[in-house]
């Protein structure tokens, strides 16, 4: 194979003023079940985590897992529901959640950080009450809406230099309560509490599409509220928009949503000219 070597140099070279910009940034990483994919793709996730942190940086991986909760759940004869996005959660639900999340997927990602030589460490929202919840709506069950946050342990893990990698099940005011938190809410809240530089919210799309079905690369709060009150942001999109507007409220300087599925997109995004998916900033 006749790899142009020069151009290797070079790219690492372009991206200096990126990882200038971006050294002591804390970027906020939501990748969700719909972006793990297969083992390949879960090594490069964790390999641009990797690289995030050597440079510098203060990457927090919070991640989801819909897709192998509503497979376990199946084994176990439990009918998933959900209404608007959000998994409508019982006792015997939320076992399953908190079982699947903070054992089978977070393991998994804190391994694949851990083989591409970082070093990570899994927690939850019930981990040193970094998350505390209420009940977000009598019709979910046990879905959690952060009311209380506790990020030291982060800063903690930072000043050490671990990656934290949270999985979205929280404690609620009565310690015995579990909540399952949907995804992008506890990336946005713990981006929230952190005034993260950056929120990357990984999907399976390539970002906020305009009527053209053009991806819009930079957008404003304003153009998203307007976006949403005519139709155009839509669907699923909405609670990853909705995040997003309510992240640069609590001081969040931009949010990027983003289709996890592409290779290396999380240095796409902070490390080239080229960006990726749609940054929402004011
Ligand atoms: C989600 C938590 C996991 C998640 C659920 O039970 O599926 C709620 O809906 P993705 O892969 O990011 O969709 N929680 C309340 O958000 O996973």
């Amino acid at each position: 194979m006749n790899r142009d070597w020069h151009a290797t140099a070079r790219t690492l070279s372009e991206a200096l003023p990126y990882m200038q910009r971006y050294s002591g940034a804390t970027v906020v990483v939501k990748f969700g079940g719909n972006a793990m994919g297969d083992v390949r793709e879960m090594a490069s996730f964790a390999r641009d985590i990797v690289l995030m942190r050597q440079v510098g940086m203060n990457p927090v991986v919070v991640h989801g897992g819909g897709p192998m909760i509503n497979q376990t759940l199946e084994k176990l004869g439990i009918e998933s529901r959900f209404v608007r996005g959000k998994r409508v959660t019982d006792q015997a639900t939320v076992e399953v959640v908190e079982m699947v999340l903070t054992g089978l997927v977070n393991k998994r990602i804190v391994q694949a950080i851990m083989d591409e030589g970082g070093r990570a460490v899994g927690l939850s929202g019930k981990d040193d009450d970094l998350i505390v919840c209420a009940a977000d709506d009598p019709e979910l069950g046990y879905v959690g809406r952060p009311i209380e946050m506790n990020v030291q342990v982060l800063r903690d893990l930072f000043a050490a230099g671990i990656i934290p990698v949270i999985a979205p099940v929280a404690t609620g005011m009565d310690p015995n309560e579990t909540f399952n938190v949907n995804g992008d809410t506890a990336a946005g809240a713990i981006a929230g509490a952190l005034a993260a530089d950056r929120l990357l919210l990984l999907t399976d799309v390539p970002g906020v599409k305009d009527t053209t079905g053009e991806v819009v690369t930079q957008l404003s709060p304003d153009d998203v509220r307007k976006m949403t009150a005519e139709g155009v942001i839509a669907g699923g999109m909405i609670p990853k928009t909705e995040t997003a507007l309510k992240a640069i409220g609590e001081g969040v300087r931009g949010v990027v949503i983003l289709d996890g599925r592409v290779p290396n997109a999380c240095l796409l995004e902070l490390f080239t000219e080229h960006g990726a998916g749609s940054l929402i900033r004011s």
